[in-house]
């Protein structure tokens, strides 16, 4: 046995990892902070002023001088953000107040955005 002729090579020599080696690709995966949604609340002719102090208070946690603050200020400007949230909840605030001016009477409106 010992000086049995060399059999022709069929396979490579093996790899230095082994035959079955998997090589993973390195790839480096960056991940984005998710956007913020800011809340706005829009003028128009007819819903009170008070009406929209209370809605800022209560769906933007704003105190009473902060929410009137901000109403004039939509009531000037014609708009203005009343706060910056994750997406979803700044869907479920528009919801919110389009909901409540909708069962007082009044046509105000409110949307939201992703801050850039
Ligand atoms: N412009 C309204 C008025 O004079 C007041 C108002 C303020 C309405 C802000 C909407 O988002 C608004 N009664």
């Amino acid at each position: 046995m010992a000086n049995r002729p060399k059999q022709p090579d069929l396979l490579p020599p093996p790899t230095p990892q082994g035959d079955d080696a998997v090589v993973l690709e390195r790839k480096t995966l960056r991940v984005e902070p998710p956007k913020m949604h800011q809340v706005v609340l829009l003028n128009d002719d007819f819903t009170p002023m008070e009406f929209v102090v209370l809605v800022i208070q209560e769906y933007f946690n704003k105190d009473r001088e902060t929410a009137t603050q901000i109403m004039l200020k939509i009531h000037v400007e014609g708009r203005g953000v009343c706060g910056v949230f994750s997406r979803d909840v700044a869907t479920t605030k528009v919801e919110q107040v389009l909901q409540a001016a909708r069962h007082h009477g009044h046509p105000l409106q409110c949307v939201s955005e992703p801050v850039e």
